[in-house]
C-alpha cells in the first residue's frame, strides 16, 4: 500500500518546546498562582513521563510534592492551574520564542506539494499546536493539516494508541497507509499499538536514551541539505537527510518486511 498520510507529533518532534516552552509556561503559572514550585530541567525530565499537562501536575503533586496542601477540588484546582499554563504558552510562542527542528518546514511543503495528506496526533492541547503552527509559518499552515488530533479529544493520552486510532478513522485510513513522526517512547507506543510500522523518530534532549523499540528508523533529526541528520538505528536515508523519496523508500522498506 502507498504512503498516503503523514501524521505528526508536536512537542518535541515539530519543535523543542518542552524545556523553555511548556516549562517555562508551567513556572511562569506557578508564580502567577502564588506557588513557590519550580519545575527545574531535570525535574521537568521525569515530569515528562507522564503526557498530558494537567495528568503532569497531578504526577507532580503525587510523586513530588507530597506534602502540598491539595485544595478541596482538586481537579478544578488543576484544571485552572493548566489554563493559566497555555495562556502563558501562547504568550511565550508570541513572543517568538520557539523555532521549528530542522527540515519539518521542508518536509512540510515537500510533502504537500506532492499531495500527501498531513495529520496532527498529539497529547498537547489544541490551543497551543495552532499557536505554534502560527508562529513558526504563519496562519495559513493551519490549513496544512487535514485534521489536528490534541488534547483531551480521547481520554487516554499517549502511550495509549486512541489518538492514532481516532485520527485515522477519521481520515479514513489503514494504518499500513500512514507514517508517524515522533519523539519520544511514549509517543513510539502509541503509534505502534495503533498499527503503524513505518515510525521515524527524531530524539531531543529529554528523549535521546529512551528505547524507541517497535520504531523504523531513528535519527537525531530530520536534516537539512548541507547539513546532514545522524542515523541512530535503521537505515541512513540516502541523501543525508529526509526527504519525501526517503519516506517512500522507508514506507517500502517496512511493508516488505
Ligand atoms: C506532549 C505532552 C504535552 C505537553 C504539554 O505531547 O505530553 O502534555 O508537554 O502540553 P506530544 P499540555 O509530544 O504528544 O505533542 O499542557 O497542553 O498538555
Ligand atoms: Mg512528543
Amino acid at each position: 500500500m502507498d504512503l498516503e498520510v503523514l501524521l505528526f507529533d508536536v512537542d518535541g518532534t515539530l519543535a523543542d518546546t518542552e524545556r523553555d516552552g511548556h516549562r517555562a509556561a508551567f513556572n511562569r503559572a506557578f508564580r502567577e498562582a502564588g506557588l513557590d514550585w519550580d519545575w527545574t530541567e531535570p525535574l521537568y525530565g521525569e515530569l515528562l513521563r507522564v503526557t498530558g499537562g494537567k495528568e503532569r501536575i497531578r504526577y507532580f503533586l503525587d510523586k513530588f510534592n507530597a506534602s502540598f496542601r491539595r485544595p478541596a477540588d482538586l481537579d478544578a484546582f488543576i484544571a485552572g492551574l493548566h489554563k493559566a499554563k497555555t495562556t502563558q504558552y501562547a504568550r511565550l510562542l508570541e513572543e517568538g520564542a520557539i523555532p521549528l527542528r530542522p527540515g519539518v518546514e521542508r518536509l512540510l511543503r515537500e510533502a504537500r506539494a506532492a499531495g500527501l495528506r498531513l495529520a496532527i496526533a498529539t497529547t498537547t492541547t489544541p490551543l497551543n499546536v495552532t499557536a505554534l503552527l502560527d508562529s513558526c509559518l504563519g496562519p495559513e499552515a493551519r490549513g496544512w493539516f487535514e485534521l489536528i488530533a490534541a488534547g483531551d479529544i480521547v481520554p487516554a493520552k499517549k502511550p495509549a494508541p486512541d489518538i492514532y486510532r481516532w485520527a485515522m478513522e477519521r481520515m479514513g485510513v489503514p494504518p499500513a497507509a500512514c507514517m508517524a513522526f515522533e519523539d519520544s517512547d511514549n509517543g513510539v507506543r502509541s503509534a505502534f499499538d495503533a498499527g503503524i510500522r513505518d515510525i521515524l523518530v527524531t530524539v531531543n534532549g529529554y528523549t535521546q536514551g529512551q528505547d524507541f523499540d517497535g520504531a523504523a528508523l531513528v535519527l537525531d533529526q530530520l536534516g537539512e541539505p548541507g547539513s546532514p541528520c545522524r542515523t541512530l538505528s535503521g537505515p541512513a536515508p540516502a541523501e543525508g537527510h529526509v526527504n519525501l523519496a526517503s519516506l517512500r523508500s522507508l514506507h517500502a522498506r517496512v511493508h516488505q518486511e
